[in-house]
């Protein structure tokens, strides 16, 4: 679609999702209010500025699902993903919700060339996370024949991967170097022994030194996948060019915004992500700070779709860690732990990287009056806190107990996280 259409059908399709959120949702009407904006007061998609922003404090405040604009009867499927404290996010799905999301991921996947002579193996998470479902059904789409392996269970993925012919696998960055390592300690060469190609590669950063290195050592073309479970799930991809993540623009409006000013930024400044989705019905979401660094690109892609291209995310403006493909805030950590009796207010966060894979390491401080020189207390104190962590985060945790006191006291802002991997 030539650019200027595009332009044309992004402003149309704004002004309908707002007149018809301040006409039928409290939430909007009361929040363009506030503005000062009504709808009529957008006249053109630049005029998108005048409206008020969204945040994942807003999916905070209105768990699990006052921000749904449409009836629970309407409502086909829930995901859901790690909010910022106790709670996760959740998000609903109505049948064109699904339908829209499945055609974004059938263009992404047909612009790296994988269509139904294609075996794909969907090794991303099956279930809440909205990795393993969302490709499943794009790569339905396209014809081809999905392997549904979800995560873990290395060997036997491998395996699947030999038996079952499988020419490209969608999957984290950070698994597919596992994969490889599990494959060389089985005996496995994948640029030898597999019929493996491609693979579709997110949630979580990576970088082109990752890239080369990933399709150098198991002979495939690695392509980067965007999506957040707030925007449905993982949407767009770059295309065989790697030049740029391929935004289907009828779908996602993005802007890119200053990191401190918030004022709009010219393609090719990296700055914040603020993403409007111009077909969801569900969930709507206008003008959400997703807090990815991104900038859009300049210039066109030598493949001939006019979408506009978003770069590889550089990072956050904000906390949250993504370890092993699973989002977690630090906050949620503190949220956990403070419902211990047992701890203390000091903790330390580092994130090490071995192999492929990452580590969180927990160090806490239990209070004075449950400390014990007991040793078969503190094991079981020490499993009872990584068992909570894993319960909230979904992530295993190691923890360590510190005495009151041993760690380090800071003045000023404190500073519990360290994150040691080298992408
Ligand atoms: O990670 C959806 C997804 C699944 C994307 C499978 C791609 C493939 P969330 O769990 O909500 O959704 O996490 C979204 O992950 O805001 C980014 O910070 C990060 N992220 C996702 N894709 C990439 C990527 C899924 N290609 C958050 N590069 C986002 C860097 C990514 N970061």
């Amino acid at each position: 679609m030539p650019k200027g259409d595009l332009k044309d059908l992004q402003y149309r399709s704004l002004r309908a999702l707002a007149d018809k959120l301040y006409d039928f949702n409290q939430f909007y009407r009361g929040r363009m209010k506030a503005a000062g904006v009504r709808p009529d007061d957008i006249r053109s998609l630049d005029d998108i500025v005048k409206l008020p922003f969204m945040t994942k404090e807003d999916l905070r405040e209105n768990y699990p699902t006052k921000m749904f604009t449409v009836p629970n009867s309407e409502i086909v499927r829930f995901h859901a993903s790690s909010g910022t404290s106790g709670k996760p996010t959740v998000v609903g799905y109505t049948h064109n919700d699904l339908e829209y999301w499945t055609e974004a991921l059938a263009r992404s996947l047909t612009s790296v060339g994988i269509g139904k002579d294609d075996t794909l193996q969907v090794s991303y998470g099956y279930g809440l996370f909205t990795g393993g479902l969302g490709l499943h059904y794009g790569a339905e789409r396209v014809g081809a024949s999905v392997v549904p392996s979800s995560t873990g269970n290395t060997e036997r993925q491998l395996e699947l991967m030999q038996d079952l012919d499988v020419t490209a696998i969608a999957c984290t960055p950070s698994y597919i170097i596992h994969m490889n390592t599990v494959a060389k300690r089985m005996g496995i060469d994948i640029k030898r022994d597999t019929c493996l190609k491609k693979a579709i590669l997110g949630a979580e950063p990576w970088t082109s030194g990752m890239r080369k290195h990933i399709e150098e050592s198991m002979g495939i073309r690695a392509y980067d996948i965007y999506g957040t479970s707030e925007q449905a799930g993982p949407m767009f991809s770059e295309c065989e060019e790697t030049n740029g993540i391929h935004v289907g623009g009828d779908i996602m409006l993005i802007e890119i915004l200053d990191r401190d000013t918030l004022e709009p930024l010219e393609d090719g400044n990296e700055g914040e992500m603020v993403v409007t989705m111009l077909k969801k019905e569900a969930m709507p979401m206008i003008r959400f700070r997703v807090k990815d660094v991104a900038s859009l690109m300049t210039g066109d892609c030598a493949c001939g779709r006019t979408s506009p291209r978003l770069s590889r995310i550089t990072g956050r403006t904000d906390d949250m860690l993504i370890i092993r493909g699973i989002n977690v805030f630090p906050s949620q950590i503190e949220y956990t732990l403070m419902r211990i009796p047992e701890v203390g207010d000091q903790y330390l966060i580092a994130i090490t990287r071995e192999g492929a894979l990452d580590n969180m390491l927990l160090q806490v401080e239990i209070r004075q009056d449950a400390f014990s020189d007991k040793v078969e207390d503190m094991v079981r104190l020490r499993a009872h806190i990584e068992t909570e962590l894993r319960r909230y985060l979904n992530i295993a945790v190691t923890v360590e107990l510190k005495a009151p006191g041993e760690l380090p006291r800071f003045e000023g802002k404190a500073k519990r996280v360290m994150d040691k991997r080298v992408y």
